[in-house]
């Protein structure tokens, strides 16, 4: 983890545009905006080119994707391309349906995406790798390394599997982070949030793998941290420790948890 990443955020607070799913708008901006980053929600084709080439970088969340969005995903990546911000693609869900998938070949197919986050099982999905999952989670096990990379060398892009182990691909190295809570499996967006969080990351001055490490290692550290409020009870008390802990310095984090 690169403490300078987070300061970088902290310093810049990078405006990162989201076209992200109905269930998790508000936590993530709320999540987001104590981590440190400027958020805006913006999904309308009419928009999504305009907000993206102002923003710092774009995060796209298929979770609950309909076909009119389709357009203004593609239009916000493209417009991130061509200023060369970062783009995050979290396909979750995407094994789910026929539908779901055909518009995640079409985005990579429209976009240069800097990283693609998601569970096992939907990493493997994309590089037809057999993965148990269940909606829009993983519950199965296999060789998640051979994914990450296979992930990072198809799509020319950095890797991010998430799960007990998080594992960090360029596609050559694997890089690993073990920090987090298994709260977090209980408290719907958790995955969402972070996509929102690397992004922010992966505005800042250094290498993709790095930046997306320190933010899974950050995330990890930060529901680790909030899950040791004594008033933590479950997952709905673990929420506002958590969001709270999203803003504060590592040494705090590293110290009380
Ligand atoms: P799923 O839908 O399969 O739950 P997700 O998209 O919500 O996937 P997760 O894999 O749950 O994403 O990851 C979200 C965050 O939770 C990551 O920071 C990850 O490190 C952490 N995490 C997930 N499972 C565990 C666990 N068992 N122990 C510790 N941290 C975990
Ligand atoms: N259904 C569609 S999107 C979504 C649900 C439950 C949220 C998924 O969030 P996460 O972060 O992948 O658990
Ligand atoms: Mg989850
Ligand atoms: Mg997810």
């Amino acid at each position: 983890m690169k403490l300078s990443i987070i300061n970088e955020v902290r310093e810049k607070k990078p405006l990162i545009h989201h076209l992200t799913n109905n269930v998790v708008i508000n936590f993530t901006a709320n999540g987001l905006l104590s981590f440190g980053g400027s958020p805006i929600m913006a999904k309308a084709p009419e928009d999504a080119g305009t907000i993206a080439s102002v923003a710092d970088g774009v995060l796209l969340n298929i979770g609950t994707i309909k076909q009119e969005e389709v357009t203004a995903m593609i239009e916000a990546g493209r417009a991130a391309n061509k200023k060369g911000s970062p783009v995050v693609l979290d396909p979750v869900g995407v094994g789910a349906s026929s539908f779901r998938s055909s518009i995640v070949k079409q985005i990579l197919k429209e976009v240069h995406v800097t990283a693609i986050k998601g569970n096992a099982g939907e990493l493997a999905y994309l590089v037809n790798i057999p993965w148990d999952r269940k909606g829009v989670e993983s519950i199965g096990s296999g060789n998640a390394e051979e994914v990450a990379l296979k992930v990072a060398n198809t799509f020319n892009t950095t890797a991010i599997i998430t799960g007990e182990t998080d594992i960090v691909c360029n596609g050559e190295e694997l890089l690993y982070n073990k920090t987090g809570h298994s709260i977090l499996t209980k408290v719907t967006g958790a995955g969402c949030l972070l996509g929102s969080i690397v992004t922010t990351c992966l505005t800042t001055e250094e290498r993709p793998e790095v930046q997306a490490l320190t933010a899974v290692s950050f995330y990890g550290l930060a529901a680790e941290y909030a899950y040791s409020k004594k008033e933590v009870k479950g997952p709905g008390t673990f929420l506002p420790h958590f969001i709270d802990a999203l803003g504060y310095d590592i040494e705090e984090l590293r110290r009380e948890r």
